[in-house]
């Protein structure tokens, strides 16, 4: 796959607000918050997106969700509770190809989503 930015976070070629990190997941905070808390989990191994994910992948797509739930529990934010959410392709609205998942915390999150 192609670069993106989140591998240049990854590899500290761009500045980003680190939150989490361990030996396979990378969360920042996203640079345009659609909550008070939102952070993405990314995985160090590329991934464009969930569609190419496959079961080589099932145990990495588990470490970045755990990764999320982690955090969330660490800041206080799981009691309230959150929303996690995965974008994939056009009509998911991903516009990063490098598969992450969002993590949005802090207030009351509407459902459906628009
Ligand atoms: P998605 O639409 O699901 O592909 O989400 C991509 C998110 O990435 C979007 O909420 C904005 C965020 N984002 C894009 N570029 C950057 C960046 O350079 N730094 C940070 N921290 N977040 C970014």
């Amino acid at each position: 796959m192609g670069d993106t930015i989140f591998g240049k976070i990854i590899r500290r070629e761009v500045p980003a607000d680190i939150v989490y990190e361990n030996d396979e997941v990378l969360g920042f905070r996203d640079l345009n918050p659609q909550a008070p808390v939102h952070v993405l989990f990314v995985p160090k191994k590329a991934l464009p997106t969930l569609d190419e994910a496959g079961p080589e992948d099932a145990e990495l797509l588990g470490k970045v969700l755990l990764a999320a739930a982690d955090y969330a529990r660490q800041q206080g934010l799981a009691e309230q509770g959150y929303r996690t959410v995965i974008n994939c392709n056009e009509h998911g609205g991903q516009t990063v190809f490098h598969l992450h998942v969002h993590l949005l915390a802090g207030r009351r999150m509407s459902w459906p989503p628009g």
